[in-house]
């Protein structure tokens, strides 16, 4: 198949390394963002694929009639309409496995850096306190005898759980369904879990279902001695709830790495030296993000070329492969 006529859609900014392989190997349409009053004329009826790291929303996806495929740049996909999508035949893909280490490596050095207070401990040094004023605090908090419940065990998930595990560390978690085959300790409730733990470290995707999920009932179960880290959606969390948290002593300190509102975050957390705050950095490294945006890119190609993609999304999974389609 000739690829390079195939008119994929390109809204807003994407990793440089996706956008040289879309332009090498199709027909890139870029736009400012995903909004279909800014196509050039009669793109709308030709585009056939879109490659974002943006919002795709329901009304972008209906003004392109001959949309086959949103290959979306993270393996969160909140932030595309794949319900919509998939009422539409049109599949979505995400970037699953390849950033899975990466993010539970990050989620680990944000936790230890919450709890033990390195960042402020270096910044102590840099200062010349160290040598003006002495030993830095010591912290009122260690991950000695603590133990860790993860919310949203997934992939990430028991990437941090066999991390934390090594570090000695009991592990339990919630999901909507139990994990097949693994030790660690299953609760049905989100506030349940919370209540079993002192450290709640979310992995969870955003969405409806999650929205605002750890609110002032699961902070409160989480108890004075809690950490809570976040390094799945900032949508997952009631940010009021957790700023009077970490401010009223409701828990200890909290480590995040997304927000609701990114890249804002509410001057009630930013004013917190008990808050270990990180600019979305979970994947953010060369490799991981090269890896990311090949798989966006293979997943095009895949598309286009064989039928099937590569990871699709489970609200798209099941659609047919672009052969049974042409002959429909
Ligand atoms: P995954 O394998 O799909 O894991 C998500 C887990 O969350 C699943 O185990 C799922 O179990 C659980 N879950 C989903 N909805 C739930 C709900 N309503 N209530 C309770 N549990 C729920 O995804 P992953 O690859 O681990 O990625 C997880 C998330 O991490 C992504 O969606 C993204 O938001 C975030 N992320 C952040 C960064 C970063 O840079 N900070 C990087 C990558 C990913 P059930 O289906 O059984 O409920
Ligand atoms: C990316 C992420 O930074 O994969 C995800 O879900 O949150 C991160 O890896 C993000 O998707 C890029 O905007």
């Amino acid at each position: 198949m000739d690829t390079q006529r195939i008119p994929i859609i390109v809204p807003g900014r994407l990793h440089p390394h996706a956008v040289e392989r879309i332009s090498a190997t199709f027909r890139m349409v870029p736009i400012a963002r995903a909004d279909a009053a800014l196509l050039p004329d009669g793109l709308a009826g030709e585009a056939r694929g879109v490659a974002a790291m943006t919002q795709i929303d329901a009304a972008f996806i209906d003004a392109l009639p001959g949309l086959e495929i949103i290959a979306n740049f993270g393996v969160g996909y909140d932030a595309v309409d794949a319900g919509h999508a998939a009422r539409r035949g049109v599949i979505v893909t995400n970037t699953p496995d390849v950033l899975t280490d990466e993010v539970a490596d990050t989620a680990v050095g944000l936790l230890i850096n919450t709890v033990r207070r390195l960042p402020q401990a270096e910044a102590w040094l840099r200062a010349g306190r160290w040598r003006g004023e002495g030993a830095f605090a010591l912290s009122p908090l260690t991950l000695r005898g603590r133990s860790v419940g993860i919310f949203g065990m997934g992939r990430i998930g028991l990437a941090v759980a066999r991390r934390l595990a090594a570090f000695g560390l009991p592990i339990a978690y919630h999901n909507r369904r139990p994990v097949a085959d693994t030790p660690y300790t299953y609760h049905d409730t989100l506030v349940g879990l919370a209540a079993a733990v002192d450290t709640l470290i979310s992995v969870a995707p955003g969405g409806a279902a999650t929205d605002r999920a750890v609110n002032a009932e699961v902070l409160a179960a989480l108890g004075t001695d809690g950490v809570f880290v976040n390094v799945g959606r900032g949508s997952t969390v009631d940010e009021a709830a957790l700023a009077a948290a970490l401010a009223d002593g409701t828990i200890a300190a909290a480590g995040l790495d997304v927000f609701a509102d990114e890249p804002n975050v509410p001057e009630a957390l930013l004013s917190r030296d008990n808050a270990c705050l990180l600019p979305h950095v979970g994947s953010a490294s060369v490799a991981t993000r090269r890896a990311m945006a090949d798989l966006v890119v293979d997943n095009l190609v895949a598309w286009f070329e064989t039928g099937r993609p590569l990871t699709p999304v489970s609200e798209t999974a099941a659609l047919p492969p672009r052969g049974a389609r042409e002959q429909a």
